[in-house]
């Protein structure tokens, strides 16, 4: 198999026995359209927060780097292509007041950016907040004063509590195994509330934080499936050639929801909804349903291939 989702999905198109459906050619073609979707992912937050850091931890970065080619001296904001993934990993506010009114141009700048169809070109950023406590007012003003005056849309916005395991100084957090104790998940329960509660207060937007480690590799499934979900439906598939294939990354996670399963469950979802697209601009009046046949199981058995390195999915 190909590891890349689209590509994998039209050769299974091609082999089926589809051809009694005139339309096959044509819905091809479409797939070839999907496949120039970007999803352009924006990280930020205070300086050392751990917005690179979380940016290796999920994506395939190996990648990243061959098509890197920003000039750090003019552009503050570095962008990596992966696939179909665009990231902005945006500079660390609230080291220096002169840096910081200049990097909050550049950030606002990037949300105003429109695509070729005048949509805003930024489908979500992640406003990276230190779990460390170090410094909460820096990552409190990036999201009151550059991002919700300037995002689109504000179910867009993650909020992701970095570094829980400094949430205590390092205390309750067992290094053994790499996870929180009791008494860290209390803490980090009631650090959840009480962002929440500040956000809402000072922006009226009601947001769902999360808390994990990108040094320990702990919750990142967690924070990938919130991330998927507060993207546009038909996009959320573009994720899965991007990521990170080494299944350490994906193993430690809270047990309150199967994460890798509902990624997978999502993934399956959003390309399903893309493909179904693809079959009505294809043929007017047809939809997937005539294809659900042949589609149904493809879609099943291609998510579960390309994602098999998340672990523990397959049926
Ligand atoms: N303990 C702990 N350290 C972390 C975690 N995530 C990142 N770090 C450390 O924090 C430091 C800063 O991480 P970066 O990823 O460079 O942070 P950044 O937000 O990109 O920093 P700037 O680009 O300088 O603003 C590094 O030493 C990381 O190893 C975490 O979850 N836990
Ligand atoms: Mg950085």
């Amino acid at each position: 198999m190909d590891n890349k989702i689209l590509n994998n999905i039209e050769n299974e198109l091609r082999n089926s026995s589809f051809d009694k459906v005139e339309n096959k050619e044509n819905i091809i073609r479409h797939i070839e359209q999907l496949k120039k979707q970007k999803l352009n992912v924006m990280f930020a937050g205070a300086t050392g927060v751990g917005k690179s850091s979380t940016i290796n931890a999920i994506f395939n970065m190996e990648i990243a780097k061959v098509g890197y080619h920003v000039d750090p001296e003019t552009a503050a904001i570095q962008k990596y292509e992966i696939d179909n993934m665009v990231l902005w990993d945006t500079p660390g506010l609230g080291d220096n007041p002169e840096k910081d009114k200049k990097y909050a141009i550049e950030i606002a700048n990037a949300l105003k950016q429109k695509d070729e169809n005048g949509e805003l070109l930024i489908d979500e950023v992640v406003v990276l907040i230190d779990g460390s406590n170090r410094d909460m007012k820096t990552a409190y003003e990036v999201i009151e004063n550059i991002i919700v005056p300037y995002i689109g849309d504000t179910k867009r916005i993650v909020i992701a509590i970095n570094q829980c395991d400094m949430a205590l100084k390092g205390r309750y957090w067992n290094y053994d195994i790499s996870q929180p104790d009791q008494q860290l998940v209390s803490f980090l329960n009631e650090k959840v509330i009480s962002v929440r509660n500040r956000i809402s207060e000072t922006t009226g937007i009601v947001t769902n934080p999360i808390y994990y480690s990108a040094l320990h590799h702990y919750n990142i499934s967690k924070l990938l499936l919130t991330m998927i979900t507060s993207m546009p439906e038909t996009k959320r598939f573009l994720f899965t050639d991007s990521l990170n294939k080494n299944p350490e990354i994906w193993k430690r996670n809270d047990e309150l929801e199967d994460y890798n399963n509902k990624i997978q469950e999502e993934v399956k979802g959003s390309l399903s909804k893309a493909l179904d697209g693809a079959a009505k601009g294809a043929a007017a009046g047809a939809t997937v349903g005539g294809l659900i046949p042949v589609i149904g199981p493809t879609v099943g058995a291609v998510v579960g291939a390309v994602l098999g390195f998340l672990g523990g999915l397959m049926e």
